[in-house]
């Protein structure tokens, strides 16, 4: 163990975490509906912000709203916490799903993750392939440069069950069209979501709760880290490839410290030490449950999850004080 990082403030930091991450939920809950994702997000952002540089931490944003010169908060390199702590990376979304929360859709979250100081990939805002299978798995029975029937029919074999009885999540755009025909010409069936897809690796971590056996296809870098931590508190496997096909996002991967822009990422290449991942639910979804705003108390729904145990922890707050959310 690190000197500077005892296993005390770590606990400590697992209920903190989830004070963060349900502040963001809020403030993004009030703007439900609304139709306007731009507000939405940044009220989450602002209210991120605020609540993490309470935390006694000396964090960096590795994965953030952007880089410094587009996003003036929580951007990449962004220090936050107190300064007084152990050394920590963050990753940020404070509103996955400005969609689902601009149309009151199903499944937007406040979500982050912490981990410790160098651990983490940093990567750039671009997309990333992803494949993720939940725990109990032979290592590597599926793989991003294996076709995707092949994927399914190992799976199929080591889960000891038919094709027909898989379930895949994926990301239902036009660039999955061949990926959807070829995970159905194997058998398999296909959940599409329209956003969402940190909750939906998550999903695979438990196919008898959710139906989900395995989540592939092309989302966003950023998200891709922050799954990945969740995973490697929870167990499972996930490959990520960064889609690095302009000179621009090479060059940009390149200054974040990425030499081969062609590299499969393990979970364990993404999330390289101990973490910490929290999620709070902004509109409910069949992961967690939206912010319920009440007469006298505001209900949220958060889950965090420990790498050094496993531990997950599923926290129902009412909160009654309602003058720490007043500045959102
Ligand atoms: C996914 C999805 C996110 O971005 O990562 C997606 O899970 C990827 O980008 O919720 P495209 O929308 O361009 O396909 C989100 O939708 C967040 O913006």
């Amino acid at each position: 163990m690190e000197p500077d990082r005892p296993l005390v403030l770590d606990r400590i930091l697992s209920l903190e975490i989830a004070r963060v991450t349900e502040r963001a939920a809020v403030a993004a809950a009030k703007l439900r509906g609304r139709g306007n994702e731009m507000s939405a997000d940044q009220a989450s952002v602002d209210a991120m912000r605020r609540e993490m540089n309470n935390l006694p931490i000396a964090g960096t944003v590795v994965i953030g709203e952007g880089e410094r010169d587009e996003a003036p908060m929580l951007f990449i390199g962004e220090t936050v916490g107190t300064g007084n702590g152990p050394r920590l990376d963050i990753a940020v979304d404070p509103l996955e799903g400005t969609t689902l929360c601009a149309k009151n859709m199903p499944g937007a979250i406040a979500t982050m993750a912490m981990a410790s100081a160098g651990t983490l990939l940093n990567a750039p805002d671009v997309y990333m392939e992803k494949i993720a299978i939940g725990p109990g798995y032979p290592k590597d029975i599926v793989d991003l440069d294996v076709a995707a029937e092949k994927n399914i029919r190992a799976l199929a074999q080591a889960k000891d069950v038919s094709p027909q009885e898989i379930t895949a999540l994926i990301l239902d755009r036009p660039r999955h069209s061949d990926l959807i025909a070829a995970v159905r010409k194997a058998g398999a069936a296909v959940r599409l979501i329209t956003d969402g897809d940190v909750a939906g690796v998550i999903h695979t971590a438990d196919p008898e709760a959710t139906g989900i056996d395995i989540y592939m296809g092309i989302g966003g870098a950023p998200e891709g880290v922050l799954a990945a931590a969740a995973l490697a508190c929870i167990g499972g496997q996930f490959q990520g490839r960064l889609v690095l096909d302009t000179e621009e996002k090479r060059a940009r991967a390149a200054k974040m410290g990425i030499r081969d822009p062609g590299k499969k990422y393990r979970m364990e290449d993404m999330v390289r030490g101990d973490c910490l991942f929290a999620a709070t639910g902004v509109t409910t979804g069949s992961l967690l449950k939206g912010v319920r705003f009440r007469d006298g108390a505001i209900e949220t729904e958060t889950v965090v999850m420990r790498s050094a145990t496993g531990t997950v922890r599923w926290i129902r707050a009412e909160h009654r004080n309602f003058g720490k959310f007043g500045q959102e």
